[in-house]
């Protein structure tokens, strides 16, 4: 990884010494104002965050340092015979900020194979959990199991100096990535393989070697998760998970301890679990209307008996997004080359043309349009992937490089402890009434 880590070392200094320079000259210049509704809001529009690694537009979407999903489809590094990205070109586009080389990619799977070891503990840990835990509460645990092995809490309690932080997070952050897929893939086997794991297969890429330990030899199936594993990776810096991950890391919390906190807010419904609450939702569609071929008709009454159930229609609307996700269309370029004729793939397009203007004429919804997560478990499905729990691992799992590249932007650009200031709503009124104090006196 020495060639890897140099380049990042040699980029992050360039960019330290520049936002030096521009807060010396600019550091006064105001970006934006804030409005009272926004504080209520979930903060929505208020630019609070510096995420190097990507940056969303509400109409273009997703780019990674400037490059679109279909830019990543095409410039980075494929494996053998395959046409998806290697998530690990991904990786390091967004810890070094230009594309990499085949070679660079290749460097960095074998690294992550060399890596990959999970101590026995932590399938100990999740050995003494239910059956029943819902797969992403294995996940986290099995994470916080392996924190042990983090080398910047080791270091930092024996007395580090600061400028030092950003290379133990690097190693760390490469560890935990290199190992998130056999704690992943035990889950899987554990919960829904009666404990018949599969051993890691060394000449296979990262995501290829994820699907052969869950137990997918199809190539097509090891396309997917390379596909997957690429566009699940970062959603700029304010969402949920990555938002969790920086702001826990700003307290120089290790990687696993960072890392696995953003993870519980993925585990949320209205962000990452949302890709099981849809395939749940239309399996429960279709057994309620005992047909694998719901027509249009029939989706738009279940869609409006959802929504009548004070529901949201999960897959659908986002935060800061107001068209179609790039990353679902994306998934559907796939669907439409490797599955046509899916019958359950087919319903997730019928949906999409049913949605919309149905929650468009709510009039409140910001954006009728889908996410990465109304078409996903689709695809998942087509493969024989049905334990629709497990789904957000694999989204967790690819979460790592965005999140983990955005660390170490962190640290090495030495960002300070996140503390953003509060106010109640008592403070709130006497401000409205022109009392200057928060006790107003
Ligand atoms: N179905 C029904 N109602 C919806 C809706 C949907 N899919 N999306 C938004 N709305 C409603 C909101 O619940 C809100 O209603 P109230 O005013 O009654 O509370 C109103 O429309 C305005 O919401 P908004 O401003 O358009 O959306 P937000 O920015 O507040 O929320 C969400 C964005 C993604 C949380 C929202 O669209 C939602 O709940 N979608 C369904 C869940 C989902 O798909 N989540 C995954 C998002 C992508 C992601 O993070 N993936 O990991």
């Amino acid at each position: 990884m020495g060639i890897i880590k140099d380049r990042f070392r040699a980029k992050a200094d360039i960019v330290a010494t520049d936002i030096k320079e521009m807060l010396k000259e600019h550091g006064d210049k105001v970006i934006g104002e804030v409005h009272l509704s926004q504080i209520y809001q979930g903060m929505r529009g208020i630019t609070g965050l510096v995420s190097e690694t990507s940056l969303l537009d509400a109409h273009d979407g997703i780019r990674f340092r400037s490059y679109s999903i279909p830019d990543l489809r095409k410039k980075l590094a494929k494996a053998p015979g395959g046409s998806e990205p290697l998530p690990e070109g991904l990786f390091y586009l967004m810890l070094c900020g230009e594309l990499p080389e085949d070679d660079d990619v290749h460097h960095i799977s074998s690294v992550l194979q060399r890596r990959s070891h999970v101590p026995n503990h932590v399938f100990d840990t999740i050995e003494s959990l239910p059956m029943n835990t819902h797969p992403m509460t294995q996940f986290v645990i099995g994470v916080m199991a392996l924190q042990t092995e983090s080398q910047f809490a080791k270091k930092y309690a024996a007395g580090m100096n600061k400028k030092d932080y950003w290379e133990i997070v690097f190693d760390d952050s490469m560890d935990l990535i290199a190992r998130l897929p056999r704690i992943a893939a035990y889950i899987y086997r554990r919960k829904y393989k009666g404990g018949d794991h599969i051993q890691p297969n060394g000449l296979l890429d990262w995501a290829g070697n994820f699907a052969h330990m869950m137990g997918y030899e199809d190539e097509s199936f090891k396309e997917l998760m390379r596909l997957y594993m690429t566009i699940h990776a970062d959603h700029e810096g304010g969402n949920v998970s990555a938002h969790t991950v920086h702001l826990v890391g700003s307290a120089l919390s290790d990687p696993y301890l960072a890392y696995a906190a953003g993870m519980n807010g993925l585990a949320g419904p209205l962000h990452g679990l949302a890709n099981q609450e849809v395939i749940k939702w239309i399996f429960e569609l279709l057994e309620e209307l005992k047909t694998e071929t719901p027509t249009k008709e029939q989706i738009a009454e279940y869609v409006k008996k959802t929504l009548s159930e004070g529901k949201v229609v999960p897959g659908y609307g986002h935060a800061v997004l107001r068209k179609t996700d790039p990353r679902f269309d994306a998934q559907m370029e796939f669907g439409k080359k490797h599955m046509p004729d899916d019958p359950l793939v087919n319903t997730v397009w019928n949906i999409y043309e049913v949605v919309p203007p149905i929650l468009e004429s709510l009039g409140k919804v910001k954006n009728p349009w889908p996410n990465v997560d109304a078409h996903s478990g689709a695809l998942l499905v087509h493969y024989g992937m049905k334990e629709y729990e497990f789904y957000t691992v694999l989204f967790a799992v690819s979460r790592a490089l965005g999140v983990l590249a955005s660390l170490c932007w962190d640290r090495a650009l030495g960002f300070p402890l996140e503390r953003p200031k509060s106010v109640s709503t008592r403070v709130v009124k006497l401000w409205l009434e022109g009392k200057e104090t928060i006790w107003g006196d």
